[in-house]
């Protein structure tokens, strides 16, 4: 049978008690991805957080007389719980507390596939789990069950156990250090593309909108976190362009920092881009809160500085009153259905303007004799004209800035660079 859980959220001063509603609302998605079943939402008003506890002494009482009239299984707090607090309201309730972070986690150990996602997930959990060892978790336990740590054991006990977890820690950051390294392979040779990164918040419609205009099959789901690895794929975006697309992990208000972390690789292929596209869900009535998730997380990933487009996506399902507001604090959104195909090209056309303000058109006379020149300029430039004359050609090529810078350096060697 499913487990049942109960939601709680805390309304302070600074958190009114609607937004503390669609927290929850969020955490039951999130709950449900999971395959549990939200018996009821407690919501607690406090002027502050207590560090004992997070709520007061009566509102635990009153939870735990909850617990059998629901039969809950499981009380999950929306905001994460210091060690302390988790620790003492398991011992008050008896039964498994858990909060927002450790059900992310084990939504992404489920979804994880790639030995890379596998990696970073377990790295985050242990990463977690180490100052909170004192107590049980059944579900990340599991997770981790390879390295043989029981914690809520003995004092001792906890003590091998933490050293079993900063060994396994180290090994894992090794192994990440060495996928990051055949990564950074990879990626060479991509230079003289431009690199377009889908960005946003889970289920906003990233992958399907990689999987409209590169005609792929990234897996689209219904369900959040869908997608943890980073897809490339080449989009021909016009007669002269392809542009690499980079599909990756998605994110969600009050990710887990050490998530944010140990994807740091996975989300190296945004770091590249010479475009972001933050992809937000309109038909979600919070949708400008998930565009401030998208941008706070982009500052702490130091790329919020980079040129960017925002896409409203899901324009087929939005609410005709939320639509007016939107695109009055954004005219310079662009408002898009991927799952209907509706104003596909103006996205198209947006990110063609973008592009052309990084390109620039050289016209070159290169020796007819010198190959080395010529293949320099086709393998990093695209050539749109080329004029024989008796022992030259001259070649008008279309380059992106940031390659002209490196390759100009290289051509100068071989023939007099006129412009
Ligand atoms: N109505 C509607 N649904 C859409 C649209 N675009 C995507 N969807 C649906 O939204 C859900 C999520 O789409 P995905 O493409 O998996 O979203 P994502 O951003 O990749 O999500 P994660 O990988 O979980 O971060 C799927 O059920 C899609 O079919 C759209 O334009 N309109
Ligand atoms: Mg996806």
């Amino acid at each position: 049978m499913d487990e049942r859980v109960l939601l709680v959220g805390v309304a302070t001063p600074l958190q009114n008690s609607e937004t503390v509603e669609e927290h929850l609302e969020e955490l039951g998605e999130l709950v449900r991805t999971l395959g549990y079943e939200v018996a009821d939402q407690f919501i607690v008003n406090r002027k502050e957080i207590s560090p004992s506890l997070y709520i007061g002494k009566g509102k635990v009482q009153d939870i735990k007389a909850l617990i059998p009239m629901l039969k809950l299984d499981e009380v999950i707090f929306d905001d994460d719980l210091s060690p302390t607090q988790s620790r003492n309201l398991e011992k008050i309730l008896s039964t498994e507390i858990r909060d927002r972070s450790s059900v992310i986690l084990e939504i992404f150990a489920r979804h994880a596939r790639s030995k890379e996602a596998k990696t970073q997930v377990e790295l985050a959990t242990l990463e977690y789990l180490l100052p909170r060892l004192t107590r049980r978790w059944t579900h990340l336990e599991r997770q981790i069950g390879g390295i043989g740590v029981r914690s809520g054991a003995g004092e001792t006990q906890i003590e091998v156990d933490r050293r079993l977890i900063r060994t396994r820690i180290s090994k894992l950051k090794k192994e990440l250090k060495h996928i990051d390294r055949e990564r950074e392979t990879q990626r060479k040779g991509r230079d003289s593309y431009y690199r377009v990164a889908l960005v946003g918040y889970t289920n906003a419609g990233k992958s399907t909108i990689l999987n409209l205009l590169t005609k792929s099959d990234v897996l689209v789901e219904d369900k959040l976190f869908a997608t943890l690895d980073t897809t490339v794929r080449q989009w021909k975006i016009d007669k002269y362009h392809n542009v690499l697309l980079s599909d990756t992990v998605g994110f969600i208000r009050k990710l887990p920092p050490n998530l944010v972390a140990s994807f740091r690789s996975t989300l190296q292929e945004a770091r590249d881009a010479d475009l972001i596209l933050k992809v937000i869900d309109i038909s979600s009535p919070t949708c400008m809160d998930h565009l401030n998730t998208v941008n706070e997380i982009l500052i702490q990933m130091g790329l919020f500085t980079l040129p960017a487009l925002t896409i409203f996506n899901k324009i087929d399902r939005m609410d005709k009153d939320l639509f007016g507001l939107v695109k009055r604090d954004h005219p310079d959104g662009i408002y898009i259905s991927a799952l209907k195909h509706l104003k596909i090209d103006d996205l198209r056309k947006s990110i063609l303007d973008k592009l052309r303000m990084e390109e620039m058109t050289l016209n070159i006379e290169v020796p007819l004799t010198n190959t080395k020149a010529i293949a320099l300029l086709r393998d990093n430039s695209m050539v749109i004209e080329q004029v024989f004359e008796d022992d030259t050609v001259q070649l008008k090529c279309l380059c992106y800035r940031r390659v002209w810078d490196w390759l100009r350096q290289r051509l100068e060697s071989e023939i007099d660079v006129l412009n």
